[in-house]
């Protein structure tokens, strides 16, 4: 492992070629700090397609040893359509940028207790060499230090029911609006407010665009009633809108949002009743704040017998086709 990329020119040890990765990634800037698989230095180093993927989905979005074999999957899944996986985690205190099979199974197995760490968590965690599940903020900005600038995921926080008066707001929100990653996400569920939501984005200055569709999905379901400014139909779409974003340097995030597979949407009014029931149940027990989400994800689970588990894996891994497909789209304009 080494634990610094290479400077703009630098010659690569393995292969002799020279490097064309930021040079604020190199020994003096953030690679210090994080620790970057070989694969992925590699990869980042020559220019090459790079997906970033989130851990708290692991640790807290997915039971074990679902949550493993999905890890594994969607991994692969990049790896097949020419991208290189870089699955990101904070590891005894130290971020990893691409972990090893041994580094995600151990995440598989702490489950829940590794620590769900939003941006606000990270001094946290690193300073008491904790072991941290990165959420998407978290995610966006370990992805954005390392210069990789897809990233894939189920789906991302939202601002919740009755957020207006309990300022429930997802960092991942505000992540979008601070720090130049493109997420690639099947929406966001409608345990939260999809229309404040769009707003709270719109103030954020997050381009959202919908893949193939005018609308936005709500992650279970192809359809949520709220139309996206932006439409894409393609990977190469995407690809010219991330490459905008940057030339512009706008700085913020862009959100692609991908309705699930059609052949795997579960019953939609089966799971949104379901919905309904946890919400209740979180009220009466009083659970929020981030412990909300994963207790959510946990019940409705529970009370569809797995069918919202099952849509879950589906969709995400289809995120991760389309994400790779896009990293390669960008590496190849970026040429
Ligand atoms: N939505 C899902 N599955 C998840 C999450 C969200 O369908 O696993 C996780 C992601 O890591 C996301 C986080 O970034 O929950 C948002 O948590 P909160 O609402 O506490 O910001
Ligand atoms: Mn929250």
């Amino acid at each position: 492992w080494r634990a610094y990329l290479l400077r703009i020119g630098e010659k690569c040890h393995e292969c002799g070629a020279n490097a064309d990765a930021k040079e604020h990634i190199g020994a003096g800037g953030g690679g210090r700090l994080l620790k970057v698989s070989p694969e992925v230095l590699q990869a980042l180093s020559h220019g090459r397609a790079v997906v970033a993927l989130e851990s708290t989905i692991i640790s807290h979005g997915m039971p074990y040893p679902q949550n493993l074999e999905t890890a594994k999957e969607v991994e692969g899944i990049v790896r097949a359509n020419g991208a290189v996986p870089a699955t990101i985690a904070i590891l005894d205190g130290t971020p990893c940028i691409g972990l090893s099979m041994d580094q995600l199974e151990r995440l598989a197995t702490l489950g829940t207790r590794a620590q769900k760490t939003a941006r606000r968590d990270i001094a946290h965690v690193v300073a008491t060499k904790g072991n941290g599940a990165t959420t998407v903020s978290a995610t966006m900005f370990f992805a954005s230090m390392a210069g990789i600038s897809v990233f894939v995921t189920g789906g991302i926080g939202g601002v919740h029911r009755y957020g207006e008066s309990t300022l429930d707001i997802s960092s991942d929100l505000t992540e979008l609006g601070r720090t130049p990653v493109a997420v690639i996400s099947a929406g966001i569920k409608s345990i939260l407010d999809i229309p404040r939501t769009l707003e709270y984005l719109e103030t954020q200055g997050v381009c959202v665009a919908a893949y193939k569709t005018n609308e936005f999905p709500a992650f279970f379901t192809e359809t949520s009633g709220c139309k996206v400014p932006c439409r894409v139909d393609s990977a190469d779409d995407c690809a010219r809108l991330i490459d905008a974003n940057r030339k512009f340097n706008l700085g913020t995030g862009i959100l692609i949002a991908v309705p699930i597979p059609k052949e795997h949407a579960a019953s939609g009014s089966m799971i949104e009743s379901a919905i309904q029931k946890a919400l209740k149940e979180a009220r009466e027990k009083n659970i929020t704040g981030s412990a909300e989400t994963p207790y959510l994800l946990k019940r409705v689970n529970e009370l569809t017998g797995g069918a919202s588990l099952a849509a879950n894996i589906a969709l995400v891994k289809n995120n991760a086709l389309i994400g790779a497909e896009i990293a390669v789209s960008l590496s190849k304009l970026k040429e």
